[in-house]
């Protein structure tokens, strides 16, 4: 009876002091986190996603448009369940590493400029988010007993980042579909890492700090955020999202959007520039990669068309090779170029768009023709219509033809 009782206390004792180290391990694990420049940290449990429906609805609606990476039964299949990706994981490291830089020339809203999202301006987050990642993984490896499985994540795996955020602790989704913290907003990106081991979890974040405010829907210039449904899940038809059309749209931009998307020539911020957190709280990060590079910080819309006709896709390739802008390839950057010239209206942009309208991608001809079109002078109306008669690709004729008829009555190269 005696030794049963000693054998139960050892046992108590044992516990507790495996929870006090895995505490202690955890709080070094923060603090080691946030010396590698990450804001914020979470540890969520990885369990199975309790919003994969939510998911499979959102694709069978087909609002992810052409990005089909989010469709396949595969990828489905593992966002369910991390256990797919990692067998025998058992945390979710969750790291926010802030980006918003200071506002500098190329959010000035001059239409003759290129306006490029916030997160894509410096030095590609993918590069330096892992490389810190593995640092942490390889850190925690080296104070656990035995071999700890791990893998690191951003943005690039078939994983539901944001929920895990949320899981985690790190804040709430805004009807903007942002993640948002509470103590500094939403321009944060999100990495993971997965392990096979079992830390304590951090608890969710459930509160919906949002209340009665709708400014990020009402902002938004093509109607893509659709509000919450009925259980509280912020919706988003990607397929109108700026940042989805000269992002991940491969093909030809719907002629609806042409407009509203402005000068934006890749990605879209307004949604999270209009809302309260970020213009109560956000800071700009200590993160000197994501400062803005020279060449990206606002430049000359006709000055960056030049460049990019100047280019080929090997040339783009190793210009944008640190940059999250490869992502767009040459023809989808220059085709959203082109949109932009468009929506400036300039006539000093026609020679550059001349150029454009014989370029080798279909994709940028169509686009420049389209914005001639929109610039309506004498000059370009008649290069559109000798361009009709030797263009060999049908779609790209078709744009030249709407271009043309909706220019009825052309304007001098004076009037705009
Ligand atoms: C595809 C994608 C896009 C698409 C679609 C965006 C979208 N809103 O779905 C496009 C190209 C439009 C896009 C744009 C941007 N993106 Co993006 N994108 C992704 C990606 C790869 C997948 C997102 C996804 O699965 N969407 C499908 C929807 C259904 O899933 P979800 O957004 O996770 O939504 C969940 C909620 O709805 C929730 N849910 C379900 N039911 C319920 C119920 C309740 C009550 C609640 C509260 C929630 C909830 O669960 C859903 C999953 O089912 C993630 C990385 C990743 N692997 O997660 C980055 C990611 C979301 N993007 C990011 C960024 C930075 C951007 C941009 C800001 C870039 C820019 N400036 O242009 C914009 C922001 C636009 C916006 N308002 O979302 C960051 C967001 C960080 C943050 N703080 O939230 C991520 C996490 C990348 C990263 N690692 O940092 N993106
Ligand atoms: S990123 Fe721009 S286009 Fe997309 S939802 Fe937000 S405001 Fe709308
Ligand atoms: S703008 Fe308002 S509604 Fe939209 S995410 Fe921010 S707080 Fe929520």
């Amino acid at each position: 009876m005696e030794g049963s009782t000693v054998c139960g206390f050892e046992l108590i004792r044992e516990a507790v002091n495996r929870e006090s180290s895995e505490l202690v391990l955890v709080e070094e694990l923060k603090a080691q986190a946030k010396s590698l420049g990450f804001s914020r940290i979470g540890i969520a449990a990885a369990n199975p996603s309790a919003h994969i429906d939510f998911y499979k609805y959102w694709i069978d609606a087909g609002m992810q448009g052409e990005m089909q990476y989010l469709a396949r039964e595969e990828s489905v299949r593992r966002r369910s369940d991390i256990e797919e990706t990692l067998p025998g994981a058992r945390s979710v490291i969750v790291v926010a590493h802030d980006y918003l830089t200071e506002d500098l020339d190329c959010s000035s809203g001059d239409a003759a400029m290129a306006v490029i999202a916030r997160y894509a301006r410096g030095y590609d987050y993918h590069d330096i988010i892992k490389n810190k990642l593995l640092v942490l993984l390889e850190w925690l490896s080296q104070r656990v007993p035995g071999a700890l499985e791990g893998r690191a994540y951003v943005d690039t795996g078939p994983i539901l980042e944001r929920d895990l955020a949320q899981q985690a602790g790190l804040g709430w989704f805004g009807k903007n579909t942002m993640l948002i913290d509470p103590s500094s907003g939403s321009f944060f990106f999100l990495g993971l890492l997965l392990i096979d081991l079992e830390l304590s979890a951090d608890l969710p974040f459930v509160e919906d700090r949002c209340g009665s405010c709708r400014s990020c829907l009402d902002a938004c210039p093509t109607g893509a955020l659709l509000g919450r449904d009925a259980v509280g899940a912020p919706v988003m038809d990607a397929r109108r999202c700026i940042s989805y059309l000269t992002i991940e749209h491969r093909s030809a931009i719907p002629v609806e959007f042409r407009t509203a998307i402005g000068n934006r020539i890749y990605g879209c911020d307004i949604c999270q520039e209009v809302c309260p957190w970020n213009e109560r709280f956000a800071e700009p990060t200590g993160e000197l990669a994501y400062r803005a590079r020279e060449d990206l910080d606002g430049p000359l819309l006709v000055d960056l068309a030049d460049t990019l006709l100047s280019t080929d896709e090997v040339g783009f390739r190793e210009t944008f090779k640190k940059s999250a802008i490869k992502r767009a390839k040459r023809s989808g950057l220059l085709r959203n170029v082109c949109v932009a010239l468009g929506n400036w209206g300039a006539p000093v942009a026609v020679p550059t768009l001349l150029r454009a309208l014989s370029d080798v991608e279909p994709l940028v001809r169509g686009h420049a023709a389209w914005a001639l079109g929109q610039i309506g002078s004498i000059s370009a109306l008649s290069a559109l219509s000798t361009k009709l008669v030797a263009e060999e690709d049908a779609w790209v004729r078709t744009e030249i033809s709407a271009a043309l008829e909706t220019q009825r009555a052309p304007r001098t190269e004076q009037e705009s």
